[in-house]
């Protein structure tokens, strides 16, 4: 049972009870009680000193914090500082009041929908739960420890790091994990259930933190309650869609009861008397939906979820009820062989859909500090960019409800993993056993979900396995034990686990593979291309080779000037000082000695944009080099279509203020990146591009129709002047890429010099209203012939917000605009101003705006001095 039901239960037991005082109708009457603990609550190192306030939701680390026990470990090199944090035991309470009307209950339960991850929970100084599993939640009766008036809760925590060392030392070979923040030897995640990333990752901190990481709750009822629900699909058609629901009932006593489902919209309530056994007890209710209003993805239609109320009565009182919403629809993992191998791509109500998104990583690593509002910006953050999907990444957590129920209200699908990241797993059967209760109640979990399209059990696992050199690391009888325990998680337990609760669903062992189980080869499965950045290819690489989904690929760039400053001080704003050397996490020691993704960063912007001035321009050009990346790349594998039919970019997010692959920042900020991949991933899109000697340029169309349309392709040189200005008829096919036009280089650039090129491919349609843009790069940025351009700034308050105009007496490329004196959001950033042309933004000020003239600044790209 999740917590969402919880909510949705409390909130309509609330709402019963408000109608029970005017109606008086014994069904309203409510019999399940949920009451948070999360007042009072306070901590200490176990067994010592004074207790002090804590906060529930929360972590250790943010009480310590709060307390002025340790410094912030975001700022500077304060990480280093808390690491002791991790090897002390520690201990919350909290004092509460049990009355006679709580007492009075048949059944109380305490459940913790989190726990942070070895701990004892005592009541009243009795052992109630032992837990050893961050990923599930973990509930207890306690009617017997109970008393009238004052009780104590206790949760005493067992440092993870010493637990997983004992584990550890039981076992006579090492397991690898790569990306733990640890020396070989003392890598621990690997014998916890606990988020990998704790321990530090290539993009964050390591705090192995502990705590009561999501809400705890009292809950009591009479006779029985609901504990389970899965609203199985049947027969999903547009003109009918059947289901079953299946309800599990935990019960009291025998006795009998009635179940009903009502279902938002329909005007017919789904009914069934049954008989109740002391225990569990399982029923199936089939229900209808005529006509359904289906569940869409974003940019295909309407995400529309229905409410599915589940009542369980006996007599005339009401015992339960519990609200799920749901959506209609078919989702399918289509894997059929073709002439080169086999497709993979997502088809929704029949409807193969091209997977634009990214990775996603906990806004946090302290993850109880995200809030709602950091949730909601996140989601409108991946729809502002045209996206569709993200991968739960394995190396962090199966979310919080909040984040799935955006998705599912807003279209985003959920490719997610279980959490398992570049790692091998032990196989004891306790931790097997472990692993297994973990994959069903997750599954269980996210199964109502429309927004859930794929199982996936692994990140990077099996590739590691075969390539990075684990397999040949052991002796033959220990290297087959390793593997075995690998193929009883991922191809017996997880797979199991989806089979029997979540039937109908993709399940895909490890990402990145092939078809059969085999290493990724690009003609089937999904793919990380890493030859961009950790292979020190050029961006050019990502049209090479294409795979049939990429479900990672990046490029690193810094945050903006803001998120530095929030971390290190001006004199440590340089790439190679202590601070700036000890945020960066990406190490690539096989390249040179002490090498990393600063010197990486530093690489692109040397090849791509040249050398800069100040640290402020490196800041700038590391960002246009990620733009560029992940522009090319996207527009590769679009242009690539119905060949590749995904596309998730490493990574759209943060845990903490750093130099990272992220799009948008730690604070929310937009990196120059994001701009671009909402143009690149914008559902209608012309993409111009010289392949095989041939220039050519491809219509992008995600809509479900094909259209015609107006292809207006200009040729400019860097000063401005048009060369040449061709438009023409196109017919954009429906869901895919269409070739529209197509020359020899010489034809069509004549004898313009290729660093005096610009290319701009325009679609508009019939009527001449602009569709979409697009400029093409003949050369490399910095091999433009780009002089300084004088840009004008005009601004008008608006509503709430100030419109910029910008207009350039030259091309004024790749243009940084900033608003010193405000903080705030502009609608585009990064931009091309053409000469004769009125660039229009808006920039949204933030909530505390005082009316003011912004003092703009705009800084194009220029690699000539006047
Ligand atoms: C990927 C991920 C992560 C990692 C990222 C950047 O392959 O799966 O493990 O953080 O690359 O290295």
């Amino acid at each position: 049972m999740n917590k969402t039901f919880f909510f949705i239960r409390f909130a309509a037991i609330l709402l019963i009870a408000c109608l029970f005082n005017t109606c008086k109708d014994p069904m309203e009457k409510p019999m399940l009680i949920s009451v948070s603990l999360h007042q009072n609550w306070e901590f200490r190192e176990a067994g010592k000193g004074d207790w002090l306030k804590a906060t529930v939701p929360g972590t250790i680390h943010h009480d310590l914090l709060a307390a002025g026990l340790i410094p912030d470990p975001f700022n500077g090199t304060n990480e280093k500082e808390v690491q002791w944090v991790e090897n002390r035991d520690w201990e919350y309470r909290v004092l509460f009041d049990a009355d006679d009307r709580l007492l009075r209950k048949d059944a109380i339960v305490l459940r913790f929908e989190g726990i942070d991850t070895y701990a004892g929970v005592f009541l009243n100084d009795s052992l109630l739960i032992s837990a050893d599993n961050m990923f599930i939640s973990w509930e207890a009766e306690c009617k017997k420890l109970l008393k009238e008036g004052q009780n104590e809760l206790r949760v005493v925590f067992y440092s993870a790091v010493r637990k997983g060392m004992e584990k550890l030392r039981q076992l006579d070979y090492i397991l690898p994990a790569t990306n733990e923040q640890a020396p070989v030897d003392r890598r621990t995640n690997v014998f916890t259930r606990k988020a990998p990333f704790h321990y530090g990752w290539d993009w964050g901190p390591r705090l192995v933190t502990c705590g009561i990481w999501r809400p705890v709750h009292l809950l009591s009822w009479n006779t029985a309650r609901i504990s389970e629900i899965f609203i199985k699909p049947v027969d999903v058609r547009t003109e009918k869609a059947s289901y079953k629901a299946i309800i599990e009932i935990e019960s009291l006593i025998d006795t009998s009861a009635e179940i009903q489902v009502q279902v938002s919209g329909v005007s017919r309530t789904f009914r069934k008397n049954v008989g109740l056994e002391k225990g569990m007890n399982k029923f199936d209710i089939p229900f209808e939906i005529e006509y359904p209003r289906l569940w869409w993805s974003h940019g295909l239609g309407e995400p529309y979820l229905y409410d599915i109320g589940i009542i369980l009565a006996t007599g005339n009182d009401l015992l339960d009820r519990c609200n799920v919403k749901t959506g209609v629809r078919t989702l399918e993992l289509v894997q059929e062989p073709d002439s080169t191998g086999r497709s993979f791509y997502f088809k929704i109500n029949g409807i193969p859909v091209f997977a634009k998104g990214a990775n996603y990583i906990p806004s946090d690593i302290l993850i109880p500090r995200v809030d709602k509002k950091v949730y909601e910006r996140l989601i409108r953050d991946a729809l502002d960019a045209n996206m569709n999907m993200l991968r739960v990444w394995g190396g962090a957590i199966y979310e919080n409800d909040i984040f799935y129920d955006l998705c599912d209200e807003n279209g985003i699908l959920v490719w997610q993993d279980f959490m398992f990241a570049c790692n091998m797993n032990p196989g004891d059967s306790a931790h097997l056993e472990n692993i297994r209760k973990e994959a069903e109640y997750n599954v269980k979990r996210l199964r109502n979900r429309p927004s859930t399209a794929l199982w996936c059990g692994n990140n990077e696992n099996l590739v590691a396995w075969h390539n990075w050199g684990w397999k040949e690391s052991y002796p033959p009888d220990i290297s087959a034990k390793v593997w075995r325990d690998y193929e009883k998680i991922f191809y017996e337990i997880l797979p199991e686990a989806v089979t029997k609760f979540h039937p109908g669903v993709a399940y895909w062992p490890s990402s990145p593979q092939s078809w059969g189980d085999l290493l990724p080869d690009r003609r089937s499965g999904d793919e990380h291309d890493w030859t961009v950045w950790f292979g020190q290819a050029p961006f050019s690489n990502y049209e090479n080779n294409l795979p049939r989904f990429v479900s990672e690929y990046g490029m690193q760039s810094l945050p903006v000037k803001a998120t530095i400053d929030s971390f290190a001080p001006e004199n440590e704003q340089d790439m190679d000082s202590e601070l700036m050397r000890h945020r960066q996490r990406s190490k690539m020691a096989w390249i040179a000695e002490g090498f990393d993704g600063n010197d990486m960063i530093r690489k692109y912007v040397r090849d791509y944009f040249g050398e800069w001035n100040s640290f402020d321009e490196l800041i700038r050009f590391s960002q246009l080099s990620q733009a560029l990346g992940m522009k090319t790349a996207i527009e590769a594998h679009r242009r690539n279509m119905p060949w590749t039919m995904g596309s998730l970019y490493w990574q759209i997010n943060d845990c903490w203020p750093t130099v990272s692959w992220a799009s948008v920042d730690y604070y929310g900020r937009w990196k120059a990146s994001h701009y671009w991949i909402r143009k690149a991933f914008s559902p209608v899109l012309p993409v111009a591009s010289e392949k095989e000697g041939v220039f050519v340029v491809h219509g992008i169309n995600d809509l479900t129709t094909p259209f015609m349309a107006n292809l207006n392709v200009r040729l400019l040189n860097t000063a401005g002047q048009e060369i040449k200005n061709l438009n023409e008829r196109v017919v954009l096919a429906a869901n895919t890429s269409t070739l529209l036009f197509e020359s020899p280089p010489e034809d069509f650039f004549g004898k313009l010099p290729v660093e005096e090129t610009l290319v701009y491919v325009e679609l508009s349609d019939t009527n001449g209203e602009p569709i979409s843009k697009n400029l093409f790069y003949r050369p490399l940025p910095k091999k433009l012939i780009l002089r300084p351009a004088n840009i004008e700034t005009k601004t008008k308050y608006r509503d709430g917000y100030y419109e910029i105009s910008l207009n350039s007496d030259l091309p004024a490329l790749f243009t940084f605009i900033e608003v010193r004196n405000m903080q705030g959001h502009l609608s585009d950033n990064y931009v091309n101003i053409l000469p004769g042309e009125t660039l229009v933004l808006q920039f949204f000020p933030g909530d505390d705006h005082v009316r003011q003239l912004p003092d703009i600044v705009a800084i194009s790209y220029s690699t000539v001095k006047d």
